[in-house]
């Protein structure tokens, strides 16, 4: 297991690389290249002096948070297979500089929502929240405007000003479509480009859907055990594998997180985990907590044996933080709050490890 954080490059994110370096335990960052449109391939140049950058610093980059997904791929339109060969060379790229994983999601439209970026908790911090009521009022174009006016300064990933435009159009467009249209699409994709991962050592990681419920009439495909294992078949390679992000998936209080955990990373097949807590006010409404077992609903415990017992040998960060002692930071992404939960799962798997053995 190697533990990372998110970091954003090129003067987008507030917390430094050497920062990063001082955390006891972190080896490495989930980078991304935020300027590349989407559907263009990523250039090899760029890449190699984002690893000499990263690695400079004493980092490693061998997972790339995410290589966004061209919508018309999602929406199986002939022009998909261009977008398809441009994803292929990008891999090859990556896989040239040595990334190990790469994290994607296939949300039509909206890569996830939320109703607060600040959300003001008890103990004075301010979290990620989402009331349904609330996201329900909002259309996806005003939704966009709250993302987008509170992310202080800092590009929100997923929610990319270019994506905004063609917002309405794409709405429209997924309410005619099946649920079992868009499964196919997902198939094309994988079978176009798993063969590549293979050959580049490259581990694909396809995040959850967040939240694992339907919004806006939008298909929404991975929000389950399920779901997970039709998608796990759909292409049957190693490399065909998930980013378990236990925020995402836990949303839903039918889903039993620590037996996901270890169902698939028994499998083999979960090479990226996002690890963080919520707390629910309803099924429908929560904060994103500290990563604490006692802060949110989740056992963390659990949640990390899961992964433990399963096996797990992939990558696993401490995904979205509160903000904390007055930091101002890309929501969800400061440093401290993510630091101090680094810290909580290297020594719950540390304990575990011991306790255990391997
Ligand atoms: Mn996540």
């Amino acid at each position: 297991m190697k533990m990372i954080l998110r970091w954003f490059p090129f003067g987008d994110d507030s917390v430094t690389l050497e920062q990063i370096r001082q955390i006891p335990g972190v080896s490495g960052v989930a980078a991304c290249l935020p300027e590349v449109p989407v559907g263009e391939v990523w250039p090899l140049e760029t890449l190699t002096g984002l690893k000499e950058e990263i690695g400079g610093a004493g980092l490693e980059m061998e997972v790339i948070e995410s290589v966004n997904i061209h919508e018309d791929i999602k929406k199986g339109l002939p022009s998909r297979d261009r977008y398809i060969e441009n994803y292929i060379k990008t891999m090859d790229n990556l896989g040239a500089v040595g990334v190990k994983c790469l994290c994607y999601n296939f949300m039509p439209v909206i890569d996830w929502a939320r109703s607060s970026l600040a959300f003001p908790l008890e103990d004075g911090s301010t979290a990620l929240s989402y009331r349904h009521s609330e996201v329900l009022e909002m259309n996806p174009v005003k939704i966009a405007g709250v993302m987008d006016s509170k992310a202080v300064g800092y590009s929100l990933p997923g929610w990319e000003p270019e994506r905004m435009g063609a917002m309405a159009g794409d709405m429209e467009f997924y309410q005619k479509m099946s649920p079992d249209e868009y499964w196919n699409n997902m198939k094309y994709f994988l079978d176009a480009v798993i063969p590549a991962a293979v050959k580049n050592d490259i581990r694909m990681a396809i995040h959850p859907d967040d939240p694992p419920w339907q919004l806006y009439g939008l298909p929404k495909v991975i929000g389950n055990a399920e779901n997970i294992r039709r998608f796990l078949k759909l292409n049957d390679s190693p490399y065909n594998g998930l980013t378990l992000c236990t925020g995402s998936l836990g949303a839903s209080l039918d889903n039993d997180i620590p037996a996901i955990a270890r169902e698939f990373s028994s499998a083999g097949r979960v090479p990226f985990a996002h690890i963080r807590n919520l707390h629910h006010h309803s099924p429908k409404d929560f904060d994103e907590s500290a990563h604490l077992s006692r802060c949110g609903d989740l056992d963390m415990f659990e949640v990390v044996r899961g992964f433990y017992e399963g096996g797990f040998d992939g990558y696993i960060r401490p995904d979205h933080g509160r903000m904390i002692w007055g930091e101002k930071a890309r929501p969800g992404y400061g440093l401290y709050d993510r630091a101090l939960g680094s810290q909580y799962l290297l020594g719950l798997w540390e304990a575990l490890g011991k306790l255990l053995g391997r």
